[in-house]
This record gives C-alpha cells, structure tokens and sequence, in this order.
C-alpha cells in the first residue's frame, strides 16, 4: 500500500493520557460551494414583530453568501427570494488571528441578533428601519463560531455585520477572508515562502496567503505539482487544525508520512515530529486517547522536487493503518475551549423609525 521504511521514530510516548476536551459538537455546515457564509431561509412565516416568535426548526431553502452585506432594498436579496415576512439564519466562523477586543456592529431592517460562541452579543430585535447596534467581545483563539438571526416584516429589508479588530480604527464591513470556509472538517492555512525551507522556523506562521477546507490529510508523494490547484509545488507549508473523533478508548498507531517536514500534535502535545528536510517516509507514534473529541495540528513544510504528506491511524479495532477519513474529523469551530473572556453591549442607536416596519 504505502511505504514506510522500517525506519519509525519511536517517540516514547506509549501511553499518552490525553483529556477529552469537549463533547461532540456537530459544526458540519456542508457548503458545496466554498463560500464561507450559509444562510437558511425561512419564507412566507407571517406577521411577527420580534425574532422570540419565529420557528427557526425548518428552514425552506439554503443558499451561501460571501458577506453578511444587504444594504436597505425593497427587493429581495437575491432572486426569487421573499421580500416581505421572511428570515434568514446565517451561520459561519469567523478568524480572530490576534486575540483582544472585537467590537461588532449589526445594522438591520428589521430585527437581528448576534451570537458569538453561542454568547448573544448584540440584540437588535423588533420591528424598526436600519438601526445600528454595538457589542464587543474578547477573543482568544483563532475558529470562532457566530450566528446571525434576522427578520423582515414590512417595506425595506437590510443586513450587515461590521466589525473592528484589534488595532483597526474603524468599522468596516467584515470581510469574505475573515469568515472560515467550513465546508470540510480540516481546516488548512497555506503559507508561500520566497526562500528555502529548511526546518519549520524558516516558515512565517504569521499570516496565511491562503485557507481551505479539507476532508482528509492525504497528498501522496509527488514530484512537480502542489497540493492545491495552481498552488507552488515548492517553499510551501501548511498548518492544518481540526479535531478527531475518537470511537473508543484506547491506543492509536499514528502514522505521519511526508516529504519534506511535519508534525503531528494531539490535545496541544506533539506526538510524531520531523523538523527538517527529508524525502517520503512514514513516522510512527503510538498514543492512548479517551473517548471523544480531540484537538489536532499537523505542520507541514516542503522545501523543493517531492512533495507529500498523508496522515493515517489505526484504532485499537482496525486491522490495519488507513488514511484518517472525513467522517473523522470536525471542524476545530465550536466549544472545544473557552473563547470569550467578556463582552459588552452598547445602547442601540434608533433611527427614524418606519411607519410600517
Ligand atoms: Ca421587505
Ligand atoms: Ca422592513
Ligand atoms: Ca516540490
Ligand atoms: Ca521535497
């Protein structure tokens, strides 16, 4: 099937404890396109004044959407869609690269809610024109999960989300590249580097020049294309994060294949590491892991000619080594650790108010 030398790093780390960090969250939001944004659609719901009397079980339809960014408009937002007494439901993550203060700003016609890692942070409900609402929230961390609850009753309907980052000195509209493609469970930083890589302190980990979303960590060996489409084949890394889902207790053979560097850490420890050129082969690391959810990072760099990397497991019930699968992993949005440390909310902002919201 593969090859892997006999030659297997023994990182001692037999029997590795490693905490359950949360429970199952199910974070799938089965984007096809690869927009970062989806949005349920809730049509023909009839007269309501506050989002508190919307039936949000059933959506009718599901689109994608690039921004949160609906100007006021008579029309509906896209075609064929309501314009009267309907609501969306969008859900997405956003990237917080530094952590600090986010302030927010939700302006609608009519009612719309914030959720920030499950915490309501702004409240913009009822019926009303375009009115401005602020809320701030301290992130830590980097996937924060967010959720955008809206209704139309009357006349014109708008949505959008602002923010202001740390160090930024005004609102502006959060932009497509702020919010993660969740599309797939793995989520993978892409980073181009002008000169050779010799070991992971080579790379500049700061600012990714590309994220995606992937189902498996499989890119077998191979000599002059890269791992993406019209992607560098050469001084490239990556810094992939998700969380495996972990059957049942027990121990699990890692087997980390790559050309050039890599790295395999689990729950914050690293159990397999190679920080250094070399051509295609398999390292091997056996870890005991608890039943659940478990963070994982893999690093990976490649420096010129062959490229790889593939990532396999064998559970404590598999007869043999296999590529760890999609249905393996969830997105690293969620609950898997504390994000917000507080949050504020400032008063609304009325403006003139509709005759007929
Ligand atoms: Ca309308
Ligand atoms: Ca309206
Ligand atoms: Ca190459
Ligand atoms: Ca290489």
């Amino acid at each position: 099937m593969h090859n892997r030398p006999q030659q297997s790093v023994a990182i001692a780390l037999a029997l590795l404890a490693l905490h359950l960090i949360a429970p199952p969250v199910d974070a799938a939001l089965n984007s096809d396109t690869g927009n970062a944004l989806t949005v349920y659609w809730y049509e023909s719901i009839g007269e309501h004044t506050t989002l508190d009397t919307i039936d949000w079980s059933d959506p009718d339809r599901v689109s994608n959407a690039d921004q949160v960014n609906w100007a006021a408009t008579l029309a509906p937002w896209e075609p064929g869609a309501a314009d009267d007494l309907y609501a969306v439901r969008i859900e997405t993550a956003i990237r917080a690269h530094a952590d600090g203060l986010y302030r927010f700003r939700l302006t609608s016609d009519d009612g719309s809610r914030l959720f920030v890692d499950a915490q309501l942070v702004i409240d913009n409900d009822g019926t009303h024109s375009m009115t401005q609402v602020e809320g701030s929230v301290t992130l830590t961390g980097d996937y924060v999960p967010i959720e955008i609850f809206y209704f139309d009753r009357y006349n014109s309907a708008g949505l959008i989300l602002e923010w202001r980052p740390p160090g930024a000195s005004s609102f502006s509209v959060v932009p497509q590249e702020a919010f993660a493609n969740v599309s797939a469970p793995i989520l993978v930083d892409w980073f181009y580097e002008s000169q050779s890589i010799s070991n992971f302190d080579d790379v500049d980990w700061s600012t990714p020049d590309r994220s995606t979303a992937e189902a498996e960590l499989n890119w077998p060996n191979r000599d002059d294309s890269g791992f993406l489409e019209g992607a560098p084949d050469d001084r490239f890394a990556l810094r992939a994060r998700s969380r495996l889902v972990v059957p049942e207790s027990g121990v699990y053979r890692f087997e980390l294949g790559s050309d050039d560097g890599s790295r395999l850490r689990i729950g914050g420890q690293t159990i397999i590491e190679t920080d250094a050129q070399q051509t295609f082969q398999y390292h091997d690391a056996d870890v005991y892991l608890t039943e659940g959810l478990h963070d994982l990072e893999v690093l990976y760099f490649e420096d010129s000619d062959w490229a790889g990397l593939v990532l396999m497991w064998q559970g404590p019930s598999d007869p043999s080594a296999s590529v760890i699968p999609e249905g393996s992993f969830r997105t690293p949005v969620g609950t898997a650790r504390p994000r917000i440390v507080g949050w504020s909310e400032q008063p609304r902002l009325e403006s003139e108010r509709e005759d007929w919201p």
